[in-house]
């Protein structure tokens, strides 16, 4: 019975809300997984949650004919910004199916082609950064992470450039984003009483969401004004597009949201993955050697091709084993479409919600080996070694991530030209710790790097096909 499912220890009308970490909610559950086992009920003030973090039982949740994805708490506070757009959506709203069918073929594999050069010109924007710094100065990983992927969707998705190397900060955008991303997590963890006295983290938050709108909806009004170019980005497909069933297209409010849920949904995963493979490149340094040698054997001098990207295999497998270890996107719910059963041992109601806790998941010793814990992208050799439903860095089904091509040949690109320039030195001999927004990401990590080749980058060729890759 769901009833009888271990919980954490219990503090009255708290509930076992004090038994979590605040600063890190998620590494909370994932400890608590562990002391609790794959399936345990934790009681918030008033509602309950069940966290499932096994093999076994991710199957069952993911299975579609039963179990949907659910718009939990934090994901409706989301929604102040994130709308009805993708990410936010129920699967039973119709705009979610109508903007599902409109975008698919903008994220196919071969709509990665059309993305290619765009993606190349950020990722030589970070490699002129890096090559030009002194020999003592250090780099803030997850910082210039974050710059290139908030500029790589921004001028893929909208043909905008958020030109984040060109400034100290960040984008004023990034940072009311985050803070409109932390208010509506922190909203979930207040009582209600709490709620309503936090008059002006409640102003805030709405001054930060009409910003967001605001330039939003000038890159619409803009796009309209000058007609179609034939631009090839996210924006002219969702204006052109036409959902093929119904024949409809999304309109201007749905439009906004979805730029909204794109530069949310891409840029902080995104830069977490980066981060993270660098983080597990500087501490295994026979990996990196491996990783060097693919770049030497498939890249040589080239700016990367669509083709060559492809074929950054061991690459693209660390990528995989990062997302294996510390998913940035680390948990999905789903809850019940009708009365069912979990591996017919536990009866469950319709409504009831369960959410994976996917780090765990993925470190699930009976599928992944007693070495689960342990960092080794050659586990990804044979994608058909890979154990089914224990793997779920994009989540489940219908409602998987709709850019993971998008992401993956992005990161692939990037990290096979970072190791292509440089060498990496972990010179503070970094001790992880793992920072919580709505995503994963190492705190801090910092390192520094060498030329392993001189000044190619000032001829890079890409810059004399395309005037707009001349940052110069
Ligand atoms: C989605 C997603 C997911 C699922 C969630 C739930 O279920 O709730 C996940 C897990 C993810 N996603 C993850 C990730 C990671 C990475 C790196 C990424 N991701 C990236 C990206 C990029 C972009 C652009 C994106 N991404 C987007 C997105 C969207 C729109 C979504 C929703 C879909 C539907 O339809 O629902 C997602 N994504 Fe991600």
């Amino acid at each position: 019975q769901i009833e009888e499912l271990p919980q954490p220890k219990s503090y009255g009308p708290l509930g076992n809300l004090p038994v979590i970490d605040k600063e890190k909610p998620v590494q909370s559950f994932m400890k608590h997984a562990r002391e609790l086992g794959p399936i345990y009920r934790f009681q918030f003030p008033g509602r309950v949650s069940t966290f499932v973090s096994s093999a076994r039982f991710a199957a069952e949740i993911c299975d579609e004919t039963r179990f949907d994805k659910k718009v939990g708490p934090a994901l409706q506070k989301v929604r102040a910004f994130g709308g009805d757009g993708l990410f936010t959506s129920e699967t039973e709203e119709p705009n979610w199916k109508k903007a599902h069918n409109i975008l698919l073929p903008s994220f196919s594999q071969q709509a990665m082609k059309g993305y290619h050069d765009k993606m190349v010109d950020l990722a030589t924007q970070l490699i002129q950064k890096w090559a030009r710094l002194n020999a003592n100065e250090e780099i803030d990983v997850p910082d210039d992470m974050t710059r290139l992927t908030l500029d790589t969707i921004g001028l893929c998705g909208f043909n905008y450039r958020f030109n984040s190397f060109y400034r100290e900060d960040a984008h004023p955008f990034v940072e009311k984003m985050v803070r409109a991303m932390d208010e509506s997590m922190s909203q979930t963890q207040r009582l209600g009483i709490q709620d309503k006295m936090m008059v002006r983290s409640k102003r805030q938050f709405k001054e930060d969401i009409d910003y967001m709108f605001n330039l939003v909806d000038q890159l619409i009004e803009e796009r309209k004004q000058a007609g179609d170019q034939g631009e090839n980005d996210l924006l002219a497909h969702m204006l052109k597009g036409k959902d093929p069933e119904t024949g409809q297209s999304l309109d201007d409010e749905n439009i906004r949201f979805q730029i909204i849920t794109f530069l949310i949904a891409g840029h902080e995963t995104t830069s977490g993955l980066l981060s993270f493979a660098i983080y597990f490149l500087l501490k295994h340094p026979e990996k990196l050697q491996k990783a060097y040698q693919e770049v030497e054997e498939v890249l040589g001098d080239d700016t990367p091709s669509y083709k060559q990207v492809k074929q950054l295999k061991y690459v693209r497998m660390i990528l995989n084993e990062a997302l294996r270890l510390w998913p940035t996107a680390p948990a999905f719910s789903v809850y019940a479409k009708e009365d069912t059963t979990l591996d017919e041992e536990y009866e469950v109601e319709k409504g009831d919600s369960f959410t994976l806790l996917i780090p765990e998941l993925h470190r699930d010793r009976s599928v992944w080996g007693n070495d689960a814990e342990e960092f080794k992208p050659e586990r990804f050799e044979d994608p058909a070694g890979i154990p089914h439903h224990a793997y779920k860095p994009f989540g489940n089904g219908q409602r998987a991530c709709i850019g993971q091509q998008f992401a993956l040949h992005e990161a692939t690109l990037v990290l096979g030209m970072v190791l292509q320039y440089f060498e990496l030195e972990d010179h503070t001999n970094y001790e992880l710790n793992v920072k919580e927004t709505l995503t994963f990401k190492p705190d801090r990590l910092t390192m520094k790097v060498k030329p392993r080749k001189e000044a190619m980058v000032f001829q890079a060729p890409a810059a004399e096909e395309k005037n707009e890759t001349s940052v110069e």
